[in-house]
């Protein structure tokens, strides 16, 4: 797993290249806390994570000489941020309705398919919800993965409610004894409010339906667009469901170190990872296995 993620970000790896350097540099203590923060900040880190991150260290009592005691520092303290979010929230047991929320083109259509396909590996019964009726094509992009994996789906008619095809898929879900419900949703409606008015109400269906059901909503975010992941989920925390961060795309880009910025802004754990546009290609985060994958 950890080969792989390396591997994933090597693009990002690059960017934090810079990182390394300066740990090494032997220059004085200050010295090496500026250019540190500077680096992270051009590593999509964003300013308010770099703050922090060089905040905690320059609490800590270390010499620039001792480059491994520095380097560990580094490591604690990223890993520590990204589990301030919630980084490393286990795993709860029993049913689930997962909704994925989002931007278009984040990759919550693509997601949603990963994850079915994850929880479906580890034996889990999976129903898909194609809930984004506002495109023409987006429930027949459902459809084809769903059919792909072997897995149901729920479709409704174009222009339908979302909260119309939530309803029809928790009966399903129900019917069949379902494990994991996951639910696609829309990503732009006329105006944002008539977009978390709609959220609000699959989920408030979905919940009617299945009574006492644990509902996740995660909010799928493109690491492509580095920090401003942060800005683009700002619209979506009116949503006041939110459990978790998607981050989708982290392969490729060298923008990943908005994982960061990301957890540090929005108050959110990731929990997912997308690395690339298979079925295969999705990780569980771990805090700890991807500030090893960028430094090491
Ligand atoms: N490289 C890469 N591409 C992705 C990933 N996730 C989604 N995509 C691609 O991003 C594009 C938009 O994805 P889609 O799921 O349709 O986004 P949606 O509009 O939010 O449903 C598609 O071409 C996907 O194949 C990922 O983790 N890595
Ligand atoms: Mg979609």
């Amino acid at each position: 797993m950890l080969g792989s993620l390396r591997e994933k970000l090597a693009r990002t790896r690059g960017a934090f290249r810079k990182v390394g350097d300066i740990l090494r540099s032997g220059k004085r203590r200050e010295e090496v806390l500026e250019d540190l923060e500077e680096a992270l900040v051009q590593a999509d880190v964003g300013v308010t994570a770099a703050a922090k991150i060089v905040g905690a260290l320059r609490a800590r009592t270390f010499k620039t000489e001792d480059r491994a005691g520095l380097e560990a520092a580094l490591r604690d303290e990223l890993t520590a941020l990204l589990l301030s979010s919630g980084g490393a929230a286990a795993r709860s047991a029993g049913p689930a309705v997962v909704l994925m929320v989002g931007v278009n083109g984040g990759g919550k259509t693509t997601s949603a398919a990963k994850l079915a396909a994850l929880h479906k590996r580890e034996g889990r019964r999976v129903v898909l919800a194609a809930a984004d009726t506002f495109r023409a094509a987006a429930q027949e992009q459902l459809a084809i993965w769903a059919a792909k994996l072997d897995i149901p789906v729920v479709k409704g008619a174009y222009g339908a409610d979302p909260a119309a095809v939530a309803f029809d898929a928790a009966r399903s879900f129900q019917a069949q004894r379902g494990d994991v419900l996951i639910v696609d949703t829309a990503g732009r409606v006329h105006t944002n409010a008539n977009l978390m008015a709609e959220l609000d109400k699959v989920r408030r269906v979905v919940g009617r339906e299945l009574p006492g059901i644990r509902v996740e909503a995660f909010l799928v975010l493109d690491a492509t667009v580095g920090q401003n992941a942060v800005l683009q989920a700002r619209e979506f925390l009116k949503f006041s469901g939110l459990t978790g961060i998607f981050l989708t795309k982290i392969d490729g880009t060298a923008k990943g170190g908005s994982a960061l910025a990301v957890a540090a802004e929005l108050g959110l754990p990731i929990r997912y990872l997308g690395l690339g546009e298979g079925e295969d290609d999705i990780a569980r985060f771990s805090p700890r296995d991807f500030v090893e994958a960028l430094l090491s």
